[in-house]
């Protein structure tokens, strides 16, 4: 049986799911979460996740939800791509960067999705700038230890692609819409452009785009 990935293309932490799906070349059914129109409260999908929120996967039998959880559970089926190592202090190298991801990155990208499209989309005012002063804040602070590495390195945990470059870069599929304050990050700006050409993300980008457009 398929594995069945439930996502709403456009938001970053679906975006995060399918572009790793895409990048490990597992197939997958995909169950819409049409967030336009409220189906991740709908009964049968909060039986799956009771957050209400998507991504989730099913794999037979197996529920999960969590982008960076079902990015490192992806990563285990496909345990020769490398992007996620087996030896304890290699894994700990790159699994930091998914609850750094969690807990620094996306809150602070999530302040400019929200402010600049989420409000568009659902046409729920004008952004507050309030709110923007403060992604601000948390955006420089969380980007200048991204730069720092991306300054060193290619990629986010070293000279290789791994899981931290799909959970961390996937923010960045909103990064012009929701137009991140990245003027003084020139590493995460190279960085980005080469993420942004790999096939597999334009792949998962062309999901985001409205049929023909
Ligand atoms: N920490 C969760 C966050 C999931 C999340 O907040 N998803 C958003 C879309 S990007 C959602 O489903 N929002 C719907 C809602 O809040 O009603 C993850 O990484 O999977």
């Amino acid at each position: 049986m398929t594995l069945k990935l439930y996502a709403f293309p456009p938001s970053p932490r679906s975006f995060k799911v399918l572009w790793a799906a895409h990048h490990l070349g597992i197939d997958y059914e995909l169950a819409l979460v049409d967030l336009t129109k409220g189906a991740q409260r709908a009964p049968a999908y909060t039986t799956l996740n009771p957050n209400a929120r998507a991504p989730s996967i099913e794999d037979r039998g197996f529920v999960l939800w969590e982008s960076n959880a079902i990015v490192e559970y992806l990563a285990s089926l496909k345990p020769d791509s490398g992007i996620l190592p087996q030896e304890t202090h290699a894994r700990l190298a790159i699994t930091k960067w998914l609850y750094w991801e969690s807990a620094h990155w996306d809150p602070a990208c999530a302040v400019f999705v929200f402010e600049r499209v989420v409000k568009r989309l659902f046409r729920t005012g004008e952004p507050d700038e309030r709110e923007l002063a403060r992604g601000t804040q948390l955006f420089e602070r969380a980007a200048k230890v991204l730069d720092s590495e991306l300054q060193k390195h290619r990629y986010v945990a070293g000279d290789r692609f791994t899981a931290a470059d799909l959970s961390v870069g996937a923010d960045m599929c909103a990064a012009a819409m929701a137009e991140y304050p990245l003027e003084g990050f020139a590493g995460i700006r190279r960085w980005s452009d080469e993420i942004c050409a790999l096939p597999s993300w334009q792949k998962t980008a062309a999901m985001q785009r409205p049929p023909g457009s």
